[in-house]
């Protein structure tokens, strides 16, 4: 729910009101800099520690006992007793993923003999709550004001206002558009702030001590401060007030002396959960800013509905380009050189693979290269070095077996022999970075019969500049390797299609830690053919394409390639992928993701149903709750690959056959 719960029960009474007129400010009408009153003005001390995350330094109070972060309400409200009626609280932080029903306090006002929470802020995974004390007739009630998924587990600094006014709360993050909440209860307009302290980062106790990084904390009375920080140009780091000790490079610590200064919080994960809040008469006509795809949208009735110009969508799809190619082609690879062009590498399953140039709003051949049934061709850059690496399926003519590495020549225009690495009925490459060096990762699939054997991960030596293996993991039929990071982790995930007996074998996710990839996770698959990651907002996804259901061992009938491909979610705080949909394909060979306008979408190769190569192959579009679902349906021979990409004249997908010599391209008609 984008808005609030008022969580507590209320009393419907109306509540006695003390006239707001003989309402004075009990303090000065400026920002009054919380964090300041309890940090020294050198820094650190007393278990508070100064920490620097991406660059920008807050405080992390967790050491620090309770009544270190406190000083006496008397210090503000110097004039009389009362807390302002209308007032706002500005807050910089950096907060770390908490498990699910942990909640941690950032600021708390409390009467210490009653051990009264008179106001406090604390938030959840899911949840900011607002609480304070409200007192009527039946005596005092404490009422929280919550407001639902404001996205602050990305491990990124975030500063929220929240701004109240009587029943009127409204909380703004990173100067976005405020999710307003009217309470049946209003915030008090004479709450005694008598014999009362305020806590920072704590609630007075030990529990629910804030463990993240805080920068700012002022409480504005009188006023909105966002009418004060917002519009930012750095919104996230909005500034009203901030400690000395945090201010400007001349506060900077010596990082000898700060135990702290490898920063634990630099390796959380830079992902979050955030998503489209419920909508339901509760939230019935409140807006919700969805930060990450900026599109503002309103409920009505059950249904968020988009309330600004959409970009581009997605009409239809139409025919492009019949591009008849030298042979049936497995993989297609789409890359740009820079100042030379859009090209299109086809492997194809006879003598010789091909590759195309984009030109005049066609694919253009350019350049053959002998292959030996090649899969698929990878293009990566090293420096300004371009390569492009095809993974040779055959042996050659002499029966020997390699994969092969080409290097652009800037001079000749084309590409050039570049390296031979010996592989075994290699299916694909895999190109990425770590740690500022580069690696290969071929997927070899059999030797002989065996399909049980190790693929091979190359590192640049920047000396020899040849690639040289450096680790070998024991794979099934390995068919594709896919490389992605979140945050700071760099995974690599292989699909293995079969083990010699059975294609319902485990594909696994491996974690680059401390030189060499391990293993994360491992998932239940049937012919593995593709691993496809994709990121929607925050959220991060690893889609499978399952193509087989075969057992030697069991009666297997015709329907085993009509089964469930699956799409997988990263949950940040189980530190895990978890099932999020299934999608029924027929022999799925790739799935492929790419959006158009602020629309996204994934198609998938479907190649088989068990009695013809002639199925439709769906592209389905993101609909937020519902997941995937098939808007587009492509009459398709043998699929076998998909690749989306832009010109300057629009965008496109490309699709190859297993079957035929033709791959088809395709205009995506937007409207
Ligand atoms: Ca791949
Ligand atoms: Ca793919
Ligand atoms: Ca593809």
């Amino acid at each position: 729910m984008s808005a609030l719960l008022m969580c507590v029960a209320l009393l419907a009474l109306a509540t006695p009101r003390l006239s707001a007129q003989h309402w004075e400010p009990c303090t000065d009408l400026r920002p009054l800099d919380i964090l300041a009153e309890v940090v020294p003005s050198n820094g650190a001390a007393g278990g508070i520690r100064m920490v620097q995350a991406q660059g920008t330094w807050g405080f992390q109070l967790s050491a620090a006992a309770p009544h270190i972060m406190s000083f006496p309400a008397s210090r503000m409200f110097s004039r009389c007793d009362l807390f302002p009626e209308e007032f706002s609280i500005v807050i910089t932080l950096k907060v770390p993923n908490l498990p699910p029903k942990r909640n941690e306090y950032l600021l708390a006002l409390v009467a210490e003999e009653k051990d009264a929470l008179l106001l406090g802020l604390r938030y959840s995974a899911a949840q900011v709550h607002f609480l304070f004390l409200s007192e009527d007739l039946a005596g005092p009630w404490q009422t929280r004001v919550s407001f639902r998924s404001p996205g602050l587990m990305d491990s990124q600094w975030h500063t929220l206002v929240l701004a109240v006014s009587q029943e009127s709360f409204s909380l703004a993050v990173d100067c976005g558009l405020p999710v307003d909440i009217m309470a049946d209860v209003p915030f008090p307009p004479a709450l005694s702030v008598q014999g009362a302290r305020f806590f920072v980062g704590s609630r007075r106790r030990a529990k629910g001590l804030f463990t993240g990084l805080v920068r700012q904390l002022v409480l504005l009375p009188g006023s909105d401060a966002t009418q004060k920080l917002c519009p930012s140009t750095n919104a996230q780091l909005a500034e009203l007030s901030i400690p000395r000790a945090l201010q400007g490079p001349p506060g900077k610590p010596d990082d000898k002396d700060n135990e702290v200064l490898k920063y634990p919080y630099e390796t959380g994960m830079k992902v979050t959960l955030g998503s489209r809040p419920p909508c339901s008469k509760a939230e019935d006509a409140q807006f919700w800013f969805d930060a990450a795809q900026r599109g503002l949208y309103l409920c009505v009735g059950t249904e968020w509905v988009s309330v600004l110009a959409a970009k581009a969508k997605l009409d239809y799809v139409e025919e492009h380009q019949r591009l008849h190619t030298n042979s049936e082609t497995l993989g297609i690879e789409v890359f740009g050189i820079p100042g030379v062009g859009l090209f299109a590498a086809t492997a194809n399953r006879k003598a010789r693979s091909a590759i195309y140039k984009w030109t005049d709003g066609k694919f253009v051949s350019y350049q053959n290269i002998a292959t030996h049934q090649a899969q698929s061709w990878r293009h990566f850059t090293i420096g300004k070095k371009i390569f492009l690496a095809v993974a040779n399926f055959g042996p050659n003519e002499r029966g020997q077996e390699f994969s092969v590495i080409y290097k652009w020549s800037p001079r000749k225009l084309k590409f050039t022999l570049y390296q031979r690495i010996a592989t075994h009925s290699a299916r694909d490459w895999e190109a990425f970075k770590v740690d500022g060096e580069h690696f290969l990762v071929v997927a070899n699939h059999r030797e002989g019969d065996n399909h049980n054997i190790d693929s091979v991960i190359y590192k640049w030596n920047p000396g020899s500049q040849l690639f040289e293996a450096n680790q070998s993991i024991a794979t099934s039929g390995a068919y594709d390797w896919e490389f992605f990071t979140v945050g700071p982790y760099s995974f690599l995930a292989v699909a293995n299609t079969f083990n010699g007996t059975s294609t319902q074998v485990q594909s696994h996710l491996y974690i680059w830690l401390v030189g060499s990839f391990q293993l994360f996770q491992s998932f239940p698959t049937f012919g593995a053919a593709d691993w496809e990651v994709f990121r929607i907002g925050e959220r991060i996804f690893l889609a499978v394409a399952n193509s087989h259901s075969y057992d030697v061992a069991m009666q297997v009938q015709n329907n085993s390639y009509v089964l469930s491909s699956v799409i997988y979610e990263l949950n940040i705080t189980a530190q895990t992928f978890v099932k999020f949909q299934d999608i029924p394909t027929c022999s799925a060979l790739d799935w492929e993701f790419f959006s158009v306008g602020e629309d996204h979408f994934l198609v998938v190769a479907n190649s088989f149903d068990g009695n013809t190569f002639s199925v439709n192959s769906i592209i389905y579009r993101w609909q937020g709750y519902e997941g995937f679902v098939a808007v587009h349906s492509l009459p398709t021979y043998g699929c076998r690959d998909w690749e989306a990409f832009d010109t300057t004249a629009g965008s496109y997908l490309i699709y190859s056959s297993a079957k035929e010599p033709l791959a088809r391209v395709l205009r995506l008609r937007t409207v």
